[in-house]
């Protein structure tokens, strides 16, 4: 394991790696969901980017910061709000995830809904080719029509065509006018069209729209110390957070007229705003929480997947029956990011088996049975957590085949030696 500094020992690394045609796993802060930075080949060197940490430059003007792979998502959050401005990335891991990782997996997270993923928000990018060059596309341009988008080849490809070193993001103006609620609806179908009307009242206003389930308050309500604003037993929740950026909008009483009428209509079942900063931090607690205590109910499996918006009602029903006649007593915990379309279908065993019986008997049948539905709703198995090593097999499954050969091709181009973080996202050749 190497430890470099800068981007020219990173160079160094991997030029002698090049020589000796030694493999390289790039690796960050290591909160990645499919194994897409380790390794088990005993030969290979984990290039960890941790030293790799500096912020290069801060542009208030053209609204970008420039900064190396190994910084912290909060740290780099902080530094950009301390300076007047927003930077959009907001995931659970933030306190420990890198940016190098969330550019090589094409991070997503609770903002995506208005300001993108991770690629959404690069405007240039430095990396290390698998020979050791170093890729210089750090521009701060948000036009460039000068061939190959290299830059978005390199995000989101977890390691496989070289080592992101350096990026350049866009900026927002802060979020200083915004309003959270946190509702109750009796439907899935009823939280689409929640979403649906609260999109066309607040057009380009809607930052946040997560899903959650009767389970998981139930969960949080046993394991932890973190309560539910509202009554406990609605069968589903949403947390949803609206920003102006004018100061003077009245985001609190056109939400509170907006949510009269919802309720009025029969969408919205029962709802609290936010009434100052740390009712905003309990919404935001539950999300990240219900996360945690899902491990206290014993094993699961979990899901990524994501499906058009309209086709989320039907995902849920169909997937709902489907896994129950696969595995009786399973105990679906379904939640996530509806305003992309992606949920984690995160199945938690039943309450008879156990953590071994369920996962050697069931997990693979459940894997497959979740998916098929997913690809049968024009959907994907992998919506922000990337494939790594883990949903291999998917990819050789469900990925367009067309899409694959050319995938192997590009792979050839810029890693002909198969050095670079080989064995994940692209399944060898059967
Ligand atoms: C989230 O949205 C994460 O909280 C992780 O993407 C979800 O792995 C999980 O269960
Ligand atoms: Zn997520």
């Amino acid at each position: 394991m190497v430890f470099p500094s800068t981007t020219d020992e990173v160079a160094k690394v991997v030029s002698a790696c090049h020589h000796h045609k030694v493999p390289i796993v790039p690796q960050g802060g290591n909160t990645g969901r499919c194994l897409g930075a380790q390794s088990d080949d005993e030969n290979a060197v984990i290039v960890h980017l941790k030293h790799l940490n500096r912020i290069r430059d801060f542009d208030a003007q053209n609204m970008t910061v420039t900064v190396e792979s190994g910084v912290i998502l909060q740290y780099l959050q902080e530094y950009v709000a301390e300076r007047g401005l927003f930077f959009p990335l907001s995931l659970g891991s933030e306190g420990s995830c890198h940016i190098g990782g969330n550019l090589a997996t094409n991070a997503g997270g609770v903002n995506v809904l208005r300001y993108g993923n991770t690629r959404d928000l690069t405007l240039g990018i430095e990396a290390v080719t698998a020979n050791g060059t170093v890729l210089n596309e750090l521009h701060g341009l948000r036009k460039n029509n000068t061939g190959y988008d290299l830059k978005n080849l390199l995000i989101g490809s977890e390691g496989t065509l070289g080592i992101i070193t350096a990026a350049t993001f866009k900026l927002s103006p802060p979020e200083t006018n915004n309003e959270h609620a946190f509702i109750a609806v009796s439907s899935v179908t009823d939280a689409v069209q929640c979403l649906q009307r609260l999109q066309s009242r607040f057009v380009g206003k809607v930052s946040t729209f997560e899903l959650m389930p009767r389970r998981a308050m139930q969960f949080l309500a046993q394991h932890s110390d973190v309560r539910c604003p509202i009554g406990d037993d609605h069968p589903w929740y949403i947390w949803y957070k609206l920003a102006d950026a004018n100061p003077d909008a009245p985001l609190l009483d056109d939400n509170l007229a907006f949510l009269e009428t919802l309720m009025e209509d029969g969408v919205v079942v029962d709802a609290t705003v936010s009434q100052n900063e740390s009712m905003k931090q309990l919404f935001w607690q539950i999300r990240e929480t219900l996360v945690e205590v899902q491990k206290f109910e014993g094993a699961s499996v979990k899901f990524d997947v994501a499906v058009p918006i309209s086709a989320i009602p039907m995902l849920i029903e169909r997937g709902n029956a489907a896994i129950e006649a696969v595995c009786p007593g399973i105990r679906p915990y379904p939640f996530g990011h509806l305003g992309d379309g992606n949920i984690h279908y995160n199945l938690t065993r039943p309450k008879h088996l156990s953590d071994t019986q369920f996962l050697d008997d069931y997990k693979e049948q459940l894997v497959k049975t979740l998916h098929d539905i997913v690809d049968d709703l024009g959907g994907t198995f992998s919506a922000e957590h990337g494939v790594g090593s883990l949903k291999i097999k998917d990819m050789q499954t469900y990925k367009d085949p067309v899409a694959l050969d050319l995938m192997r091709r590009v792979k050839q181009a810029f890693d002909p030696f198969n050095l670079m973080n080989p064995g994940k996202v692209i399944p060898p050749l059967a």
